[in-house]
């Protein structure tokens, strides 16, 4: 993972890898202290050699130094009352990275981490990952530092209100348009939107996505991240005459996106043996039976340790990173960024792993990565692997476009579809530009070209 080309005879080779280390290191020097943006910008870059060498147009448009700088970078206070009646404060972010392809889309993150940094690398990923789903909408990003733990449901909605009295500034349903991300799930979604509609009247159904089915969501967009990327996982897989039927896999996280990736690869035969939250991991060899974990996480937002009181054969570890020590076929990080790193990579590839896919969003380091292909691991990348999100965010708006409302099996099955495109646009975008069975080559390029092509279309904007 560097920007080595890999045709360095060539003159616009090496003009290419001279324009990507300027851009790199005047975006280091312009955004400091955000090494999460760095890291995203930098994994992108680094895959873009062979593309920017043979297409000279996109250095000559300054495509990538437009990319790299946010259509508007929106920050905001964000007050609210405690049930103790002491006042809060915490900041609110929206990203409206890129519009060429369509309106901002992406979700709202709500965690202590929160800050510019990992929005806008949430929000610079999302620019690539929504091209890819073949849908018309551009990248964006947003959140808060609010912590949803140990907080009441009063709290929780008084928060989000105040959230959304900022936010519909900026969104709108041909706009942007938020989800949810970490610590924004159904139940914020519903405070959001109500808070949307009071302001703004009418009923503006498109302006958020993940709704709940009573009011204009979409079947299937709760289970559609982690269903997404067992199905890109499992097309990964055939393609080598390998199945997820019959493998032992491990899913960091007990969120949205692990919850559905455990159901879908429990239902295609694979045994689940592991999942975790930031506090640890549950291990049981028996199958972890996704029911328990759904009710304890969704409903009784309860930690997972609970999770072996009601299965005494399962154990609980308390660090949630050792997670990967436990050998198994496939790994599906469903948590959180950078939550494999180098070492864990390591320990990964030692015990035989043959299938990483990313659910969670830049979950592997640079150097885990680089491990992983290295090692001739299969490597599903975040922004293919965990598209199927956004996608059937996508289709709730072109439901709530139309005023009607698909089955749970006719998303799926566009679903399934979107993610098999994706594969595929991967696959032959990496062959195409001379790195065959690099997918996350593949995928960084095919998005690119996308989003760099309407950009031109669109003129200096
Ligand atoms: P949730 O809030 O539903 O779940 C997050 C899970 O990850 C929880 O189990 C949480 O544990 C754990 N987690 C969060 N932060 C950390 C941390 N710093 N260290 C260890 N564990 C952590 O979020 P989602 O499931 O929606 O999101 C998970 C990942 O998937 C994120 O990277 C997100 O960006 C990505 N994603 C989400 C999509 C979606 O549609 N929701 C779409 C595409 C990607 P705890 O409860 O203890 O905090
Ligand atoms: O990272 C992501 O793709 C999401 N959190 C989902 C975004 C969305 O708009 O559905």
């Amino acid at each position: 993972m560097s920007f080595v080309p890999t045709l360095d005879t060539d003159n616009n080779s090496s003009k290419a890898l001279r324009y990507i280390e300027d851009v790199y290191a005047q975006l280091v020097a312009r955004n400091p202290q955000e090494p999460e943006f760095h890291q995203a910008v930098k994994e992108i870059l680094a895959s873009l050699l062979p593309i920017l060498a043979a297409e000279p147009k996109y250095q000559n448009q300054a495509i990538l130094e437009r990319l790299v700088e946010p259509e508007r970078m929106i920050t905001f206070r964000v007050p609210w009352t405690d049930d103790t009646g002491k006042i809060r404060v915490n900041r609110g972010y929206r990203v409206q990275f890129n519009s060429a392809i369509g309106p901002y889309k992406g979700g709202l993150r709500f965690h202590p981490s929160v800050n510019a940094s990992i929005i806008k690398f949430l929000g610079f990923e999302q620019i690539f990952k929504n091209a890819l789903t073949g849908q018309h909408i551009g990248g964006g990003k947003g959140g808060a530092d609010f912590d949803p733990k140990g907080k009441s449901e009063g709290e929780i909605m008084r928060f989000a209100q105040s959230f959304m009295t900022e936010l519909q500034n900026f969104i709108g349903p041909d706009q942007d348009v938020p989800a949810g991300d970490i610590g924004v799930g159904a139940r914020e979604i519903g405070y959001l939107f109500g808070q949307y509609k009071r302001i703004r009247g009418g009923y503006p159904a498109g302006v958020l996505t993940g709704k709940g089915i009573l009011y204009g969501g979409s079947q299937a967009r709760t289970e559609a991240t982690g269903y997404g990327t067992v199905y890109f996982v499992s097309e990964m897989l055939k393609a080598k005459g390998l199945s997820v039927n019959g493998s032992r896999v491990v899913i960091s996280g007990s969120g949205n996106v692990a919850i559905y990736a455990m159901q879908k690869a429990a239902q295609l035969g694979a045994k689940v043996v592991a999942c975790s939250d930031s506090a640890g991991y549950v291990y049981d060899e028996n199958g972890i039976q996704m029911d328990t974990v759904r009710r304890l996480k969704e409903v009784e937002r309860k930690r997972i340790s609970e999770y072996v009181k009601e299965h005494p054969q399962a154990t609980y570890f308390p660090s949630s990173s050792q997670i990967w020590t436990i050998p198994c076929d496939i790994a599906l990080p469903c948590a959180t960024q950078n939550e494999i790193d180098e070492k864990m990579a390591r320990t990964l590839i030692a015990n035989g792993v043959k299938a990483v896919g990313e659910g969670a969003n830049m979950p592997s380091t640079l150097e885990a990565i680089h491990l992983f292909q290295q090692a001739g691991i299969l490597f599903a990348p975040a922004k293919a692997a965990n598209a199927g999100g956004v996608a059937v965010s996508a289709l709730e708006m072109a439901q709530n476009s139309m005023r009607l409302s698909w089955s749970f099996n006719e998303v799926d099955a566009k679903l399934q579809e979107i993610m098999g495109s994706i594969y595929r646009q991967s696959v032959d975008a990496a062959q195409q530009y001379g790195q065959p069975g690099n997918l996350l080559a593949g995928a960084n390029i095919a998005g690119f070209k996308m989003v760099a092509d309407a950009m031109l279309a669109e003129g200096v904007v």
